[in-house]
């Protein structure tokens, strides 16, 4: 319970130090611009349960002059996500999950340092925004959420498309290898967006070969090529709201560049939305790898959400079927989650 401790500790500091007025002295500003409280607890066959601290967190932004802003976000590490093709596990200690100055003018945008690397259309949503827990491509940590990096972003009509260049690993990089990942997309203001994001790195062995890795037959002991790209298509007319998104991606091994095997997985999210309810459903499916059989995962999610009438605090209860190709392993699970946000949420 001491990451619970901890987290709590840094709320109340916070909120000692940084009332609502802010600090305003020749530092800038500094203002706490974001908390959100997003415990749960999970029932897992066979007769498993489990209360975790899930995704809360809390975001300070420091405004020096109207261009340049710095932000950092405390939360559990967890939220870092970082490949499971490295060595790292995440842990929930409670730390810096996000921490990066930011420039913006009328040619775009640029970030430096531990940034959000907003891949795709679930992973471009902020943990406040989720209606599912994060999909199974996020869940096998296929995907990172974070990385220490550079970002160039740029909107104009609509049309938006943004370049990383990160570290792979997050806060250290052992093997000297960067990755690029980006997203180009169109989106019609709330109704209609459609979208493609690419990740593409390299690995060295330094920085995989205790990882028990095993996405798409991959050999954690040899230098790896990565890519993958992901298509995804959002609607959300009046109180509905849809999304499809699908992934692809391989890796190549060996003095050929032999590809060794493929991935693939994908989601398709419908959701009902009232002011004081909703309710929700997902399909999705994973193949970890083309060279093996029966891997191939597939679940069916129903939910239903209850809000109160300043949306301020949300209760979900999601269900999960989880059904194998193989063998099958009773592994259906409940989750509870409570959602707690301050009534402002712009800035
Ligand atoms: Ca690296
Ligand atoms: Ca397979």
């Amino acid at each position: 319970m001491w990451f619970v401790l901890r987290f709590a500790i840094v709320i109340v500091l916070s909120a000692i130090f940084l009332p609502s007025q802010a600090m305003t002295e020749k530092l800038g500003q500094v203002e706490l611009t974001d908390v959100l409280i997003k415990p749960w607890f999970e029932l897992r066959e066979p007769q498993e349960g489990e209360f975790q601290v899930g995704e809360s967190s809390v975001q300070f932004t420091w405004f020096l002059e109207s261009h340049f802003q710095s932000k950092i976000r405390i939360g559990p590490k967890t939220l870092l996500n970082p490949m499971a093709r490295f060595n790292i596990r995440p842990t929930t200690d409670i730390g810096l999950v996000e921490a990066f100055g930011q420039y913006s003018s009328l040619y775009g945008q640029v970030r430096a340092g531990m940034i959000p690397l907003n891949y795709g259309a679930e992973g471009s949503l902020t943990e406040a925004e989720l209606y599912f827990p994060r999909h199974n491509l996020f869940e096998q940590r296929v995907i990172p959420l974070r990385d220490v990096g550079f970002e160039y972003s740029v909107q104009h009509n609509g049309y938006y498309s943004d370049l990383k260049v990160h570290n792979g690993e997050g806060e250290s990089n052992p093997d000297g290898r960067m990755w690029v990942s980006g997203n180009w997309g169109w989106k019609d203001r709330s109704k209609f967006q459609v979208g493609l994001a690419g990740l593409t790195g390299t690995t060295k062995p330094v920085s995989t070969n205790t990882s028990g890795d095993t996405l798409a037959n991959v050999d954690e002991a040899q230098e790896a090529h990565w890519r993958m790209g992901t298509f995804f298509i959002r609607w959300f007319p009046g109180q509905w709201k849809t999304l499809l998104e699908v992934t692809m991606g391989e890796v190549e091994q060996g003095p050929d560049d032999k590809v060794m095997g493929r991935f693939k997985g994908g989601h398709f999210d419908l959701i009902f939305e009232k002011p004081l309810w909703a309710v929700m459903a997902r399909w999705q499916y994973f193949e970890p790898s083309s060279e093996s059989k029966n891997d191939l995962q597939r679940e069916t999610s129903v939910g239903v959400i209850f809000k109160n009438f300043s949306q301020t605090s949300r209760l979900k209860i999601i269900g999960t079927k989880i059904m194998e190709d193989g063998n099958k392993v009773a592994n259906d699970e409940l989750r509870l989650v409570w959602q707690l946000t301050p009534l402002v949420t712009e800035y």
